[in-house]
């Protein structure tokens, strides 16, 4: 058997690349059976079907095993991730801190390394964004402010990205194309946010799809979301997925503090004395009231 990476998946079929080859295959009947869907990013174990074929671009076979997750994202549907870049304009489409924070949820809990990159910084003023700079890295996330357009700081992005496999997630319009075409020359994907939607007939549904990097890795463009469901989380656990409450976990009086309405509680306190961002924190009680409600349902 052959180890591979599914790198992406069309109709029923999915590409794995193992050794610089690509693979058309098949996934086994028992997989659905089983309820596992291979996803893109999964390690399989595959076997040639047709031994012959090889004279074809792609080879053809079937996926027999799907190898451990280290972890998986549900939207878009990816196991194996590395990093994260969440990526925002700081001019249009405008942050918006809400879906940031949802993001950094999901990343947080499967424990995805996140970075947060504001582009289109050629276009917009530092005084305008500064603010989230300095909130964001104060909370400990690392942000990187670029022009993927002017290109303005491509270089430290790409260090960043040498072989890791990196989710690239945003709205749409923010520049997630643009700057994966900067980093990898001759990729062109398309760009232009509402005009491409228009050029886009039925032959070019979306697909998601990791990029192999000349420099090393993988890159997932997505087609971009504006919304973001919190899935498969539970209101108890939200609080490990603020990273500048941890140092707070067990100070609280009361043991498994919600940090929500509990006398003594340590991150309220740090609250009041703006060691915690009162944004943030109002991002935490409303995903845990949500979530609450969710559950009562
Ligand atoms: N001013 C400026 N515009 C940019 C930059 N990056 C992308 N854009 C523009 O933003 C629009 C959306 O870009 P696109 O890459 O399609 O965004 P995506 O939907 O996130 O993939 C396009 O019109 C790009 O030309 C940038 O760094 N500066
Ligand atoms: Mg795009
Ligand atoms: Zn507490």
């Amino acid at each position: 058997m052959i180890q591979g990476t599914i790198i992406k998946g069309i109709a029923g079929f999915y590409y794995v690349e193992a050794n610089q080859v690509i693979y058309e295959c098949k996934a086994r009947g028992k997989f659905r059976q089983d309820n596992i869907i291979p996803v893109i990013g999964d390690n399989v174990l595959i076997t040639l079907a047709l031994e012959e074929n090889s004279g074809d671009k792609y080879r053809i076979a079937v996926i027999e095993e799907i190898l451990d997750r280290k972890n998986s994202l549900i939207r878009p549907a990816v196991a194996n991730i590395d990093q994260a870049i969440v990526m925002f304009s700081v001019t249009y489409p405008e942050i918006h801190l809400d879906l940031l924070d949802r993001f950094l949820i999901m990343i947080e809990k499967e424990n995805i390394k996140p970075y947060i990159v504001l582009n289109k910084i050629d276009d917009g003023k530092e005084e305008d964004y500064r603010n989230i700079v300095e909130s964001y890295t104060y909370v400990g996330y690392e942000v990187l402010c670029l022009s993927a357009k002017k290109e303005v700081n491509i270089e430290i992005l790409k260090e960043k990205l040498k072989g890791q496999t990196t989710v690239f997630a945003g709205p749409s319009g923010v520049g997630k194309s643009t700057l994966l075409n900067t980093i990898e020359k001759g990729l062109s994907l398309e760009t232009g946010g509402m005009s491409q939607k228009i050029k886009r007939g039925k032959h070019t549904t979306r697909h998601v799809e990791l990029i192999p990097l000349s420099i090393g890795g993988f890159v997932l463009d997505t087609p971009g979301f504006t919304s973001l469901q919190l899935e498969g989380i539970d209101k108890d656990e939200l609080k490990h997925y603020f990273r500048e409450f941890i140092r707070f976990e067990g100070l609280c009086r009361f043991k498994g503090c919600s940090h929500t309405h509990e006398p003594g509680c340590m991150v309220k306190q740090a609250l009041d004395t703006r060691e915690i961002l009162k944004p943030r924190y109002d991002s935490y009680i409303t995903y845990y009231n949500q979530l609450q409600d969710i559950r009562r349902w």
